[in-house]
């Protein structure tokens, strides 16, 4: 036997089976589809921002759910009988409107259901006047400066920032500055709350957003102090607003109105006419209790203003009624939520309009 043949034979055979496998397998790879291109990622399709009226009427669902939509049920249900009057009058108690201006709401609606004018649209038209009438006298007040930068009657317009714990104030302040410095204004923001150091830093990340100056002291230091430096600062930097963020507590035991009472009157020393306002932050979720706060507030300080914050969170956003009614005191900024287009000016109109989900047809008085 040829040894040499045979061992020719067999690695023949395993080139050409090798060969034969590479070509199969060339021939599949050719077969296979080529991988698709991978597309290009979408560019992502921002929300697009919301108008103030949206962020106003969304931040008002609440109240406008709760109460005034329970109202709208009971007059789309046709007969408005003792059952409904009486439902009625729970609702509109439980808005915090006012018990005088329920009583008073009451008793019209009553005369005005055996009148047989009982349209959904009648009646809304009549919420709406009642309740602008309750508010635009006092509103006609609020002072333009508060909003516009061009409006402005002091060189540098003082506006100190009060209200109880947790209502909203640094954030307001925040926005307000955000808004201020948007038209170009030069904001001094003095940070009195030396309660806690967190309230600082929250402050000044605001500050450092809006392009504003913070002015800040130790931790503990005397409120007023701060409030006496930061106006010095304003001046001498020819700031257009100096804005006083003040806490709603205090580090001591010391009486919170006579530290912010003494904060106010140490501003006079360097311009006699600060503080030019005096702005109360108010949080809706309050309701009509909020009304015995700023009594205490306006008795010791003199209220200038109110801003009405959270009334996203809040079915009480009526409450704003009854206040201004009572205090005499318009409301300036109102306030929907936590972002810095959350603020802004607070208009009866509009303010109504969101709440009652009404408009009227024709300019209605003022
Ligand atoms: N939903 C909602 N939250 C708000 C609004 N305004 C403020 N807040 C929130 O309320 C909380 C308290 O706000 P702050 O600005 O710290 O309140 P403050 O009055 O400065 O509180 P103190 O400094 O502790 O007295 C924060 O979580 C804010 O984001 C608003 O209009 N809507
Ligand atoms: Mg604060």
């Amino acid at each position: 036997m040829n040894y040499g043949l045979i061992i020719l034979t067999i690695v023949i055979l395993i080139i050409s089976g090798a060969l034969i496998w590479k070509l199969a397998r060339k021939k599949k790879e050719l077969a296979m589809p080529t991988a698709a291109p991978v597309p290009p990622l979408p560019t992502p399709v921002l929300p697009p921002k919301k108008s103030w009226r949206e962020r106003l009427t969304l931040g008002m669902a609440l109240s406008r759910k709760e109460v005034w939509g329970k109202i709208e049920n009971i007059f789309g249900r046709g007969e408005l009988n003792d059952e409904a009057m009486e439902e009625l009058e729970a609702i509109l108690y439980g808005a915090d409107l006012g018990t005088q201006l329920v009583a008073e709401m009451l008793k019209e609606l009553r005369q005005q259901v055996s009148s047989k004018n009982n349209t959904l649209e009648t009646f809304k038209a009549y919420f709406y006047e009642k309740l602008k009438s309750r508010m635009i006298s006092v509103q006609a007040n609020v002072s333009e400066e508060l909003f516009l930068v061009n409006k402005k009657s002091k060189p540098t317009v003082t506006i100190m920032v009060v209200g109880v714990n947790g209502v909203g104030k640094t954030t307001t302040i925040g926005k307000l500055a955000t808004r201020l410095s948007r038209q170009g204004a030069k904001v001094v923001v003095g940070a009195c709350d030396t309660f806690r150091a967190a309230a600082v830093d929250q402050l000044e990340i605001w500050c450092q957003r809006a392009g504003a100056q913070m002015v800040r002291a130790k931790e503990g230091a005397s409120p007023s102090g701060v409030g006496y430096e930061s106006l010095k600062i304003a001046m001498a930097e020819k700031a257009d607003y100096c804005i006083l963020d003040t806490a709603g507590r205090l580090h001591t035991k010391g009486n919170l109105m006579e530290e912010l009472k003494k904060s106010k009157e140490v501003l006079a020393k360097l311009d006699p006419t600060a503080p030019h306002h005096i702005l109360l932050v108010l949080d809706a979720i309050t309701g009509q209790n909020a009304l015995r706060q700023a009594q205490e507030f306006h008795k010791t300080l003199g209220i200038t203003g109110l801003i009405f914050t959270k009334c996203d969170g809040s079915s009480k956003a009526g409450s704003a009624v009854g206040i201004v009614q009572e205090l005499k005191v318009p409301i300036t900024y109102i306030g929907v939520g936590e972002d810095v287009e959350d603020l802004d000016r607070f208009t009866v109109e509009d303010y109504l309009s969101s709440l009652l989900n009404y408009v009227p047809t024709k300019p209605t008085s003022n």
